[in-house]
């Protein structure tokens, strides 16, 4: 059976949505959260494991993904889903954001990105075409376009330069995209915290033609306040029929207000980078395991989450492998954050389809001003 990609707009509550987006590799409820799966593995996860916090959709890169192993080596392996035994949809990031937050010596020209690999110092060069073609290579069920994101703040003349290349190179990507049954390729708004540039953007992706629509650009900076003002004026001016998707947001209450802004699927390494910083996540907030105060504290990081990590360990068990900096510190408290943000998003799909998302916010608010136990 194959099926065309597409997406359900499932009901609305305000302006936040319920949605499907039915892909080759299956269906992913929105508002969705995708887990980083940088490098073809969610760190100290196992696939099966982060199927179990219900995460129905990874997101990959392109930039760690060609420089080691290599795109064609996944190509030739039977693809990103096989390689990594991720048997769901995956997302792919184009390179060009990791390009200018990792690489040495970039340049960009009108043709693409060149740079030197972190790993060895080799020179890459990424392009429209080459992005997108690594991206079919991977067996991306959605690709996303090549584009130039700026750090916030800039000049707007700097933000409508940005804007206008990735518009171009959006024309680029789509051209160089290869249609399959049930694969899509999203296009990404830019423009900054520029009303006009924004709506200029979303025209100009519109008139090309995508499954979907991301808003990059975003939490590069600017803080809360004006990204959620940035998302005010641009999700009225994005197709109803179509998923939108903020890149690489972020906090809990960062993916609450956006859906209450109308966007449907996010993604961020908030939730499992707590290797490096031992912070987890829970409903009255965060938590930070490297405080003494939990040393002899008996009781599970959130006595009413479900997640493998609250039923089984304490507080103090967590701060001692936290301290040791054993493995086993970053698998559990992975495994709780994962967990702790897909449920989220589950209470803010069924708020929604109950018609309570409103209800819901404030009582989201409510527990967290109470902060941790
Ligand atoms: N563009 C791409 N990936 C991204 C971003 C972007 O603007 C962001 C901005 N928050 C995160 N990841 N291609
Ligand atoms: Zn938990």
């Amino acid at each position: 059976m194959t099926t065309d990609f597409n997406f359900e707009l499932l009901g609305t509550d305000g302006t936040a949505r319920r949605g499907r987006v039915h892909t080759a590799h299956g269906a992913i409820n929105t508002p969705a959260f995708m887990p980083v799966g940088t490098a073809a593995t969610v760190k100290a996860m196992m696939p099966e494991s982060v199927a179990e916090t219900g995460a129905e959709i990874l997101l990959g890169n392109t930039y760690h993904l060609m420089l080691r192993p290599g795109a064609e080596r996944i190509e030739k392996l039977g693809g990103l889903h096989k390689f990594m035994n991720w048997d769901k949809p995956i997302l792919t990031d184009s390179g060009g954001f990791q390009v200018m937050s990792l690489a040495q010596l970039r340049k960009i020209t009108e043709e693409g990105v060149r740079f030197r690999s972190h790993i060895d110092g080799a020179y890459y060069d990424l392009t429209p075409e080459s992005s997108t073609e690594i991206q079919r290579q991977l067996d991306a069920d959605i690709t996303m376009c090549f584009d130039e994101c700026p750090a916030l703040p800039a000049s707007k003349e700097r933000v409508n330069e940005a804007m206008q290349l990735s518009m171009r190179w959006a024309k680029r990507s789509r051209d160089a995209f290869v249609e399959r049954q049930g694969y899509g390729q999203f296009g990404i708004v830019q423009g900054g915290t520029e009303e006009d540039l924004r709506k200029e953007s979303v025209e100009k992706l519109v008139d090309i033609g995508f499954e979907g629509y991301a808003i990059g650009g975003l939490a590069v900076g600017e803080g809360q306040e004006l990204m959620f003002q940035t998302l005010d004026y641009t999700t009225p001016v994005m197709p109803v029929d179509k998923p939108r998707y903020l890149m690489g947001v972020g906090k809990p209450d960062d993916l609450v207000g956006a859906v209450a802004r109308g966007v449907d699927m996010f993604d961020c390494v908030l939730p499992s980078r707590s290797g490096r910083t031992a912070e987890a996540w829970t409903r009255r907030g965060s938590v930070n395991l490297r405080n003494a105060r939990h040393k002899d504290d008996p009781r599970p990081l959130d006595e009413h989450c479900t997640c493998p990590c609250c039923k089984s360990y304490s507080r103090a068990y967590l701060y001692h492998l936290t301290k040791t900096k054993e493995i086993l510190g970053l698998m559990l408290l992975t495994w709780h954050n994962l967990h702790y943000y897909q449920e989220l998003m589950a209470g803010m799909r069924t708020a929604i389809e109950e018609g309570t998302f409103e209800k819901f916010v404030v009582d989201f608010h409510a527990l967290r001003e109470q902060g941790d136990i």
